[in-house]
């Protein structure tokens, strides 16, 4: 089924889609059925656990299968986030990203471990693999981000090859797109699947990655959340980490990710403290109603949350004793 009908299903539905072989018996898993209030359902805390944002089974199984062989966190991440990169299909990252309003492919990504490290690309062109060229940055070099031409030259220097990434397919959704060129800086449920990464590996270490080809017609040279620490993503192995999806603009204003690991820090659930992130952006717009976020959260513990702020977005939460397909809790109503 394709990624956006089953999408749609999942969220009339409203119930959460088991995939795996055994259902987890987690009421609450990743904010199905959390209240608002303070009176938090418990959650059994389980660790190790893949979560990521959207129905991405395959990255999710591919991360999963690194962990549970004993492998680390950042290298789940990793190999995880690679997987979609590769699918053509996927048109909002790596390969098939759908263009900017000039027809080209632009990927942002980053990656962060449980040292506290970060690596980013942003503006990257012509390789597929951002979030391995992000994680060189990180290991390879005294830098955290780099852009564009400086990136493009890093990666060729560590033997990342180029490619053209503009799919037949979003070559032609791209010129349709031009004949009205109507641009719009907003996001929404048929446009974004970004894929943003946590995981906790068996020795209790947590990483996290993000990538996208970012809003699909944006003006030339536009970077959103995804690559930015503290926005798209962040990691404190103390504490927890989160990640985002959607309008990117709302998540760098309001430094989302950062916000909900600080939230934790201060006590607050992983669910609770996504709910805050959206809750946050909400209040800031009166225009909430036309573009969608949504966050993923892991605390030390290995429980997880996530909200948004429309109907529509999906999480893939792996571990031991199985792999589900959530519909997560949003701010306005189906
Ligand atoms: C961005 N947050 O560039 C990304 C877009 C996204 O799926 O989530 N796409 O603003």
């Amino acid at each position: 089924m394709k990624r956006r009908k089953f999408i749609q299903r999942a969220s009339l539905s409203g119930v959460g889609i088991i995939t795996g072989s055994t259902a987890l018996a987690c009421k609450g898993e990743a904010g199905t059925s959390v209240s608002t209030t303070s009176t938090t359902v418990a959650t059994t805390p389980m660790k190790p656990v893949v979560i990521a944002t959207w129905n991405v089974e395959q990255a999710v199984t591919k991360a999963w299968e690194i962990i549970d062989r004993g492998g680390t966190a950042i290298d789940a991440i990793e190999a995880g986030c690679r997987v979609e990169e590769a699918n053509a299909e996927g048109q909002s990252v790596g390969i098939g990203g759908l263009p900017d309003r000039d027809g080209n492919v632009t990927l942002d990504a980053c990656i962060m471990n449980s040292e506290g490290e970060y690596g980013a690309v942003v503006y990257l062109q012509n390789f597929k693999h951002p979030i391995s060229v992000a994680r060189k940055v990180m290991e390879e070099t005294p830098h955290v981000l780099l852009a564009g031409a400086g990136a493009e030259k890093f990666a060729l220097s560590q033997g990342f090859r180029k490619e053209n990434l503009l799919t037949e397919a979003s070559e032609k959704a791209w010129k349709e797109w031009k004949i009205k060129s109507e641009y719009k800086p907003i996001i929404n449920i048929e446009n974004h699947d970004t894929i943003g990464m946590l995981a906790i590996d068996s020795e209790g270490n947590i990483s996290g990655g993000c990538t996208t080809s970012g809003l699909a017609y944006k003006m030339a040279g536009r970077v959103g959340d995804s690559p930015i620490i503290g926005s798209g993503l962040f990691v404190d192995n103390e504490v927890g980490a989160a990640t985002a999806t959607g309008l990117g603009e709302e998540v760098l204003k309001t430094v989302g990710s950062f916000l909900i690991v600080e939230l934790m820090r201060g006590g607050m659930s992983p669910q609770l403290a996504c709910e805050e992130a959206v809750r946050r952006i909400v209040s800031k717009n009166t225009n909430y109603r036309d573009f969608q976020v949504g966050y993923i959260a892991v605390n030390k513990k290995g429980e997880t949350g996530s909200y948004c702020i429309h109907p529509g977005f999906s999480v893939t939460v792996n571990r031991k004793a199985g792999r589900r397909i959530i519909t997560a809790e949003s701010h306005t109503k189906p």
